[in-house]
């Protein structure tokens, strides 16, 4: 990987350092396009080259329960009400809201067009084609606005419906939790949304969070925040409502220190406003960090090369795992079948060699000349032979095949949690891979090409590790 103005340091102007991070950002995007993909596709890891989900602008996505003041702050930090607001639950849609490519007027920032989810799901040039998975009731729910703010030139947003409880999600007809993952798989930050009347019930939420981001970087992809704070009656209830919402998160989180929670209202909405006049009232005592927030959201195309970085070796690892278990079962079923075939000619020869010892004593077939008892005793044998590779094909190998599958875990070692994390991930690819060929695919290749993802995303990874230690 060539790095282009390393070394020039802090003389880099910004524009320099655009251009750097731009051109190590294309490097990381192709090597996953020449390294990782074509391998990831061969063997039915992934069904869409791997850098559709990286290629694209970087992303915000912003979930939380309804009515908790996601699209609020999207209008807010857009400049313009492009998102419908109102009490209750009041969208239901996932809208990706991103930039006209227009140069027109961008003073007044306004809705330039909008695309249905279908369209949106099968065009190559966005990231959102491994959610056609979830089906035609989700299509129905996604959406694309473009927009001409200059919010939006280096990044977009997405606005998700707000979160029920677990029983009503159960009619949305698509698996919610899973959607919200695969989105914050592919988003550079995750705003995760609480207002003071549910602070904290989003327990499946958070987990699909949790299984879908790599450790390493989720604190840095993920920011809690608690809106509408300006409803609190005073800031005993505002401590109230806190201490509930950080007692709930390390409930999920298993941890005793709490993430920094973001506390912020909209100023927009007329009652916080004479609140904000009103001196005896505790608003004006407190920092809103609407501000701090969009610096946050502002700042997602900077966190792209760490998640590009992180990408590559997520899936590095996941892909080389796959790859290693297709490979063991290979040879572990190939192994099977010298072992049953040596048995079988072994079995074979005694049987022939049985076959003359009966034939050159029987009195019945005593009279035979001897090339033909031997070549009737061979010719027995040989059968024996053929009987044995039928039996194997139509009855003992589809038997290892469905043992090996039901102890699919042993299949690799996991000795370290990263290992065991690694399988699984990829464990339910693995058994759906070999359950759909039945074990029968080409043995030669897969043994150098999981070597060759090994040693190619470690590459790609410490020279990317590099050199963002170098920006910095
Ligand atoms: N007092 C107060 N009201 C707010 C604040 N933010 C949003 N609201 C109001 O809360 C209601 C819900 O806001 P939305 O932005 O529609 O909430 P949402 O999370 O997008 O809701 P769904 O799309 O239904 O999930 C609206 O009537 C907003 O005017 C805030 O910070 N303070
Ligand atoms: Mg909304």
């Amino acid at each position: 990987m060539k790095r282009s103005g390393a070394g020039i340091g802090n003389q880099e102007s910004d524009m320099y350092k655009k251009n750097y991070i731009e051109s190590l950002r294309n490097e990381l995007v192709e090597a996953v396009q020449k390294n990782l993909s074509p391998v990831a596709i061969k063997y039915h890891y992934s069904d869409v080259p791997l850098e559709v989900s990286v290629k694209w602008r970087p992303i915000v996505l912003v979930i939380g329960n309804y009515s908790s003041g996601k699209s609020t702050l999207i209008n807010e930090l857009l400049g313009s009400e492009i998102q419908a607001t109102g009490q209750a639950p009041t969208d239901d849609s996932f809208t990706v809201i991103t930039n006209a490519d227009s140069d027109g007027n961008k003073s007044t920032v306004k809705l330039v067009d909008e695309r249905d989810g279908k369209v949106l799901l099968h065009d190559e040039q966005y990231p959102f084609s491994i959610l056609k998975k979830h089906g035609d009731r989700f299509a129905a729910h996604f959406r694309l606005k473009r927009v001409n703010s200059p919010m939006l030139d280096q990044l977009a947003i997405i606005d998700t419906p707000g979160m029920l409880d677990s029983v009503s999600e159960n009619d949305r007809g698509y698996d919610f939790q899973q959607v919200i993952g695969d989105l914050a798989q592919i988003a550079d930050l995750t705003l995760v949304l609480f207002d003071p009347h549910k602070a904290g019930t989003i327990r499946e939420t958070y987990e699909s969070l949790r299984k879908t981001l790599p450790a390493s970087t989720f604190e840095d992809r993920v920011v809690f925040v608690l809106n509408r704070i300006d409803e609190c009656a005073n800031l005993n209830d505002l401590l109230r409502v806190y201490g509930t919402l950080c007692w709930n998160l390390s409930q999920m989180t298993g941890r005793k220190d709490i993430p920094m929670i973001k506390l912020t209202y909209s100023e927009n909405v007329p009652a916080t406003n004479q609140r904000l006049k009103n001196k005896e009232d505790f608003l004006p005592l407190l920092k809103n960090q609407r501000d701090e927030l969009r610096q946050r959201v502002l700042d997602a195309p900077r966190y792209r090369l760490d998640h590009l970085t992180s990408y590559i070796e997520v899936h590095g690892v996941r892909l080389a795992h796959y790859l290693e278990a297709i490979h063991l079962y290979a040879r572990k079923r190939f192994l099977y079948k010298l072992k049953y075939v040596v048995n079988s000619v072994a079995i074979s020869i005694l049987l022939a060699g049985a076959s003359w010892l009966f034939i050159v004593s029987s009195a019945y077939f005593g009279a035979l000349d001897e090339v033909t008892a031997i070549g009737a005793s061979a010719g027995i044998g040989l059968c024996g032979f053929v009987a044995a590779i039928v039996l194997m094909r139509v009855q003992f190998l589809p038997m290892f095949h469905h043992s090996t599958l039901k102890q699919i875990d042993q299949i690799t070692e996991c000795p370290t949690q990263a290992r065991k994390d690694s399988w699984n991930a990829v464990k339910t690819k693995v058994y759906d891979f070999l359950d759909y060929n039945k074990g029968v695919f080409p043995r030669s290749g897969i043994r150098s090409d999981w070597k060759n993802v090994l040693r190619l995303y470690e590459k790609a990874s410490s020279e990317a590790r590099k050199a963002l230690a170098e920006i910095g």
